[in-house]
């Protein structure tokens, strides 16, 4: 299904951040739409934000990990969201933060009705670890539909690139589960993300359903 363009600058020209929630109880209400991006510590889930959406500085990025520490509420209303997840994996927090986040993680992914989709941003040079695979393990279990987005293909030369894509969808071969390239250095498949993110968001907007 297609959204039409205009309609799609339209909203993404109007997000804004709304707020970062560090515990269950100040997460806003379970209402409308929202894609939540997860993915590794530093492997450019808020640099994808801003490309997908055309907004140079809607998410803060950073050459160091460990820059979102908070689930950060993008909105458009008070019925969809954007929503930056802050980065598993990432060493150099305490025990207890650590613990803190994958209690408020392990909540929202569980529990949040209005979750259309999530976005899992992977390095195109180390796709699938741990993380990766249990996200997508459990989006599974909750019927959950994940796109993959291949992020740092400028890393890789077309054809390296092109094959990590191809293995990826081999080993997804299942439905609720969709895979592209990506670079939010080189632009490349922003087009694709950003009309598969409307559709998730915006879709019931031109009466149409997006499966969940
Ligand atoms: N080469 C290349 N670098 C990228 C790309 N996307 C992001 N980066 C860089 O990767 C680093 C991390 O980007 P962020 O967007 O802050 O990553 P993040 O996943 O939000 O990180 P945390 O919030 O710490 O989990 C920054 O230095 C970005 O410039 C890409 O497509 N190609
Ligand atoms: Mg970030």
């Amino acid at each position: 299904m297609v959204i039409r363009t205009h309609l799609v600058d339209g909203w993404f020209s109007q997000l804004e951040f709304n707020m970062g929630v560090a515990s269950i109880k100040q997460l806003p209400p379970d209402q409308g739409r929202e894609v939540a991006f997860a993915g590794r510590s530093n492997v450019g889930k808020s640099s994808v934000i801003n490309k997908i959406t055309r907004r140079r500085a809607l998410a803060r990025t950073s050459k160091s990990p460990g820059r979102t520490r908070e689930l950060n509420f993008f909105s458009y209303s008070q019925d969809r969201h954007l929503v930056d997840l802050p980065g598993y994996g990432y060493a150099k927090v305490t025990e207890s933060q650590k613990q803190n986040w994958a209690k408020l993680l392990d909540h929202y992914l569980m529990h949040r009705q209005a979750l259309a989709c999530l976005f899992l941003v992977m390095d195109i040079r180390h796709p699938m670890g741990k993380f990766d695979t249990q996200m997508l393990d459990f989006a599974r279990e909750c019927d959950l539909p994940v796109h993959i987005l291949l992020n740092k293909a400028d890393k890789l030369s077309k054809s390296a690139a092109t094959a990590a894509l191809h293995k990826i969808q081999q080993q997804m071969a299942q439905d609720q589960v969709s895979c592209q390239l990506f670079s939010a250095l080189k632009n490349t498949g922003v087009e694709e993300a950003r009309q598969r993110l409307a559709d998730y968001l915006y879709a019931e907007a031109t009466d149409k359903k997006v499966p969940r």
